[in-house]
C-alpha cells in the first residue's frame, strides 16, 4: 500500500537527507538553508516518524491477517523518556542519520539533546512498562499498550536554596512527533446518573442512564521493535468533550455557558497523580482510571467483533494484564459491556473475565494497597457498584463452601472493607478475577504468598506465579552506552546480543584478559568525564574523574535510605577531618551523587534533599577535604538524566531496609553497565546475588528475617557510637538547619523503622570493603566485566517470554522484512 505512493521509504543517507530537508520545509516550515538545532530535531523526528508510520501499518495488516491471540497491556503509567535515539537504532538506521544530518552540518547527539523526555510516570513500574514494551516490540508479541496521555506529565522538581519545588511538566508545549492523532478513533465514556431496570425479552435489564459524557481520543505512539519491522502501538487516550454532553443547554440557548461548561471536561488526562498518598479517595484519580479503562475496553471488543461474530473465541484471542491495581475497573466494566451492552448472560460473561485477566502488583506494603470508597464509587459509576457487589457475593459464597464460616478469614478477603469508610479493595478484586497473579521478584512473591495475600494463596495456590523484573539492554546500553556497546560487540564478534542477552555470558571468559581490561577502563572513563562535564555546568562544582563516582538515584524515600548514605557521607567526612596528611594519602577520593524526586507531600523526604544540600555546602566548600569528597545532589532525576548519569557510577547503592523494595530495576541498569553494586539483601538483588555471585558486589545489612526481631527491639536496639556521632552532628547544627532538620533525626533515633541505626555498622564496612577493591584496579575491573556478564537474567526480554508462555499465553507474530 505505501508502495503505491512511492515505494517504501528509502534509508539510504542521500534519501534520508532529502527527506530531513522536506520536512524542515513543509513540517516546521522553516527556511531549508537556515534552520537550527531544534528545528533539525523536529525535521528529523518527523523523518523518522514517517518510517514508524509505515512499519505499524505493515505490522498491524499483518496482525489482522493472521489474528492471533492479542496481549493488551494496561498501564496509567509509563516512563518512555526520549523517543529519537531509541527509534533510529531500533529501526537499524542510526549511522544514515548521522551522516545525513552531518552533510547537513549538524551533529546527531547535539540534534538529540533538543528532545524533552516524555515523563508520563512516576518511577519503578512506570519505567518498567515502557522498558517491557520494548521488549515486545522486539519479540514479535502481537500486542498493543494502553494509557492516558496526561497533558502534565512527573512535575518537575526545582531546588531552591536546598529545598525543592514543584514545576509543571507541559511536555506537549513544543509538539510531539512521537504521537500520531487518531480523531476518528474515539468512545464515549459515561459518569455519574442512574441504573434503572428494563424487561427486555422477559429478562430483567440493568440499563444505566448516566450524568455526563466525556469522549476518549486515541493517540497512538509507534513502538519499533530491534531487528524486527515489528512496530506496535502504545494507545493513549485523551480526554476532550462530548457532543452528546451538552445537547440540553445548547436546545434552551445558553449557548455561552454550555461551551465553557465542555472546557473542565478535558482536565480528566491532564495531571499525572505523583506517589503518595494525597490521591486516596479523589474523585478526580478514580474518573482517571475509569476513562482510560473504558476507552481501552471499549476499544479491545471492537476490534474483536471486527473479525468475530460471536464471544465464543474472545478468551482464545484476547489477554489484559493490569500493571498493578489501577486499571483494575477493567474488570467490572467488561462484565458491564459484555452483560449489560452485548447481552451474554452473567455466568457466561464472568467465565471469560475470569480467563482473560492477569495480575501483577508492584507493592509490598497493606498500606500501599489502593481503595476506593464506596461512597464514591457509587456516586460516580453506580452500575459497576453493583457489578463488584454481585462479583463479591458469589466469591463469598464460593468461599463459605470451602472454608464455612470463618469470618475473619471471610472478611479479610472481601473485596469490600466494612469500617469507617466502607471501601472496595482493589487488590482483592484483581485477585478473585484474574487466572494468575505475580510479584516483580521471587521474594517479593514469596512475601505475597506469606503475608499480604496469604489468605488468597492458601485458596488459589495455582494463580500464584513469580516473574523477576527486567530492564530493556537496547535502551540501558546500546542507546545510552555506545563505547560499550561497541565494546562488547568487539569482543563478542556480533551485535546479536543486542536480541539475545544469553551472549553476554561468554565477557566471563575475558574477564581477566589485560586488553579488555584496557579497553573497559577506557569507556568507562569517557563516560565518567562525560558526568563530570554535566555536573560542572549543572552546579559549578568540578569533579575529579579518578576519584570513585559513587550514585544514588532513585524516588526519595525513607525506605530507600538515602538518609543512611548521607550519614555514611558525614562520617566519612568526620573521618578524613581527624586524620593526618600520612593516612590521608590512603583515603580514595569520592564522588557522591544522589539524585531524586520527592513526591510533593512527603514532607521527611524533601527534608532528605535539604540535608544533602547543608552536607554537601559544607564538605564542597572545605577546602581542606580537596577532592578526597565531593557531594552533588542531580536535580530533576529522569530517563535522559539516568542515561547519562548509569554509565557514569563505578558504583551505585540500593540501600531499601529488608522486605520493602518489591524488585529495584535501577541495580539492572547499573549491573548492565559494568558499575559495582553496594547493596542490600532485598528484592532483586537477591537474585542478583545468584548470577553473578556475593563477592563481586559489596552487600550489607540486617537479612529479611532478622528485620522483624531488630524492629521488635525499638529504641532499646544497641547502635554503634559512629551513628549516634553523626546524628548529633546534624542535630547539633553542623549543617544549619538543625530545627528543621530535628523531625528528620527523630524518625531514625528511637522507633528506627527503617533500621538505619542497625544497619549502620555492616553498611560502613561494605563502604570500607568498596574501597579497598577500588585500589585494586585490576580485581575492580574484572568485577565490573562480570557484572555486566551476568546481567542477562535482567534483561526485560526474559520477563517478557516468561509473561508470554506461562501467563497470557501468546506467540511471537513477526511481520515479513
Ligand atoms: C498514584 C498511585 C496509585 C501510585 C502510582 C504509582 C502508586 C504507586 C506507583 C508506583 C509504584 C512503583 O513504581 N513501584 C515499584 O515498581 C517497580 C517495578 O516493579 C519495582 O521495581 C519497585 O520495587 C517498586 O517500588
Amino acid at each position: 500500500m505505501f508502495g503505491l505512493l512511492d515505494g517504501f521509504l528509502k534509508n539510504d543517507s542521500i534519501s534520508l537527507q532529502k527527506d530531513i530537508l522536506h520536512h524542515v520545509a513543509y513540517t516546521v516550515a522553516r527556511s531549508p538553508f537556515s534552520f537550527d538545532d531544534f528545528e533539525a530535531y523536529q525535521a528529523l523526528a518527523h523523518s523518522v516518524r514517517d518510517r514508524l508510520i509505515e512499519r505499524c501499518h505493515d505490522t498491524q495488516i499483518y496482525f489482522n491477517n493472521k489474528d492471533p491471540k492479542r496481549l493488551y497491556f494496561l498501564s496509567l503509567e509509563y516512563l518512555m523518556g526520549r523517543s529519537l535515539s531509541n527509534s533510529v537504532i531500533n529501526l537499524g538506521i542510526r549511522d544514515q542519520y548521522a551522516d545525513a544530518l552531518n552533510q547537513l552540518g549538524f551533529e546527531f547527539e547535539v540534534v538529540a539533546e533538543q528532545e524533552g523526555d516524555a515523563a508520563l510516570g512516576n518511577g519503578g513500574l512506570a519505567r518498567l512498562s515502557a522498558c517491557q514494551m520494548d521488549s515486545l516490540a522486539t519479540l514479535d508479541y502481537p500486542v498493543w499498550g494502553y494509557g492516558l496521555r496526561y497533558q502534565y506529565g512527573l512535575f518537575r522538581q526545582v531546588i531552591v536554596d536546598g529545598f525543592q519545588h514543584e514545576q509543571p511538566d507541559y511536555w506537549l508545549n513544543f509538539g510531539n512527533p512521537w504521537e500520531i492523532e487518531r480523531v476518528h478513533v474515539s468512545y464515549t465514556v459515561k459518569f455519574y446518573g442512574t441504573v434503572k431496570e428494563e424487561l427486555r425479552n422477559g429478562e430483567n435489564c440493568k440499563v444505566w442512564e448516566p450524568g455526563e459524557i466525556v469522549e476518549a481520543v486515541a493517540y497512538d505512539n509507534p513502538i519499533p521493535g530491534y531487528g524486527t519491522r515489528n512496530t506496535i502501538t502504545l494507545r493513549l487516550w485523551a480526554a476532550k468533550p462530548s457532543d452528546q454532553q451538552d445537547m440540553e443547554s445548547y436546545n434552551t440557548g445558553d449557548y455561552i455557558n454550555a461551551v465553557l461548561n465542555r472546557h473542565g471536561l478535558e482536565n480528566i488526562s491532564s495531571i499525572l497523580y505523583p506517589d503518595d498518598r494525597s490521591y486516596q479517595g479523589k474523585e478526580l484519580r478514580l474518573k482517571q482510571q475509569y476513562f482510560f479503562v473504558s476507552a481501552s475496553v471499549q476499544d479491545i471488543i471492537r476490534r474483536f467483533k471486527d473479525t468475530h461474530s460471536n464471544f465464543d473465541e474472545f478468551p482464545e484471542k484476547v489477554a489484559l494484564q493490569l500493571n498493578d491495581t489501577h486499571p483494575s475497573l477493567a474488570i467490572a466494566e467488561v462484565m458491564r459491556l459484555l452483560v449489560d451492552v452485548e447481552h451474554l448472560g452473567w455466568d457466561r460473561a464472568w467465565d471469560m473475565v475470569c480467563k482473560i485477566f492477569s495480575f501483577t502488583t508492584h507493592t509490598v506494603s497493606r498500606e500501599g494497597l489502593e481503595k476506593i470508597p464506596v461512597d464514591l464509587l457509587s456516586s460516580l459509576l453506580p452500575r459497576h457498584l453493583q457489578i463488584i457487589y454481585d462479583i463479591n457475593f458469589n466469591f463469598m459464597e464460593e468461599l463459605k463452601k470451602r472454608i464455612g464460616l470463618d469470618y475473619d478469614r471471610l472478611s479479610r478477603m472481601s473485596i469490600i472493607e466494612e469500617g469507617a469508610v466502607k471501601s472496595i479493595r482493589m487488590a482483592n478484586l484483581a485477585i478473585v478475577c484474574s487466572h494468575t497473579v505475580n510479584g516483580v521478584s521471587r521474594v517479593h512473591s514469596e512475601l505475597l504468598k506469606t503475608r499480604l495475600f496469604k489468605d488468597f494463596y492458601e485458596h488459589w495456590p495455582h494463580k500464584f506465579h513469580y516473574k523477576t523484573n527486567g530492564v530493556t539492554q537496547r535502551r540501558w546500553i546500546v542507546v545510552s552506552n555506545p563505547g560499550l556497546s561497541s565494546l562488547i560487540s568487539k569482543w563478542l564478534g556480533t551485535e546479536a546480543w543486542i536480541r539475545n542477552i544469553d551472549l553476554l555470558t561468554v565477557l566471563q571468559e575475558h574477564a581477566s584478559d589485560p586488553d579488555l581490561h584496557r579497553e573497559w577502563k577506557m569507556v568507562k572513563k569517557v563516560n565518567k568525564m562525560r558526568l563530570a562535564e554535566y555536573i560542572e555546568a549543572m552546579s559549578g562544582l568540578k569533579v575529579s574523574i579518578d576519584a570513585m563516582f559513587d550514585v544514588q538515584t532513585k524516588r526519595i524515600h525513607e525506605y530507600k535510605r538515602q538518609l543512611l548514605n548521607i550519614l555514611g557521607i558525614i562520617h566519612r567526612y568526620d573521618c578524613i577531618k581527624n586524620m593526618d596528611s600520612k593516612d590521608r594519602k590512603r583515603v580514595v577520593p569520592r564522588v557522591c551523587i544522589i539524585g531524586g524526586k520527592a513526591a510533593p507531600g512527603y514532607e521527611i523526604a524533601k527534608k532528605i534533599i535539604k540535608l544533602c544540600y547543608a552536607v554537601a555546602e559544607k564538605i564542597n566548600d572545605d577546602s581542606d577535604i580537596g577532592d578526597l569528597l565531593k557531594l552533588v545532589f542531580i536535580p530533576d532525576y529522569n530517563v535522559s538524566v539516568a542515561e547519562l548519569v548509569i554509565p557514569g557510577a563505578d558504583l551505585s547503592q540500593h540501600l531499601s531496609t529488608a522486605g520493602h523494595e518489591a524488585s529495584g530495576t535501577g541495580s539492572m541498569k547499573f549491573l548492565m553497565n559494568g558499575c559495582l553494586l553496594l547493596a542490600t539483601e532485598d528484592g532483586s538483588t537477591i537474585e542478583i546475588i545468584e548470577e553473578i555471585g556475593a563477592d563481586n558486589m559489596f552487600l550489607f545489612g540486617a537479612k529479611l528475617h532478622e528485620v522483624p526481631a531488630l524492629r521488635e527491639e525499638g529504641p532499646s536496639l544497641k547502635v554503634p557510637l559512629q551513628f549516634s556521632r553523626v546524628v548529633r552532628m546534624i542535630r547539633e547544627g553542623h549543617f544549619g538547619y538543625e530545627d528543621y532538620f530535628k523531625s528528620l533525626c527523630d524518625t531514625i533515633e528511637g522507633r528506627d523503622h527503617y533500621l538505619l541505626g542497625a544497619d549502620f555498622g555492616s553498611y560502613l564496612e561494605a563502604q570500607a570493603a568498596a574501597d579497598k577493591v577500588f585500589v585494586d584496579q585490576e580485581k575492580w575491573t574484572r568485577m565490573s566485566i562480570l557484572s555486566t556478564a551476568g546481567s542477562g537474567r535482567f534483561s526485560s526480554d526474559k520477563t517478557i517470554e516468561d509473561y508470554a508462555e506461562k501467563t497470557w499465553g501468546i506467540q511471537p507474530c513477526r511481520c515479513p522484512l
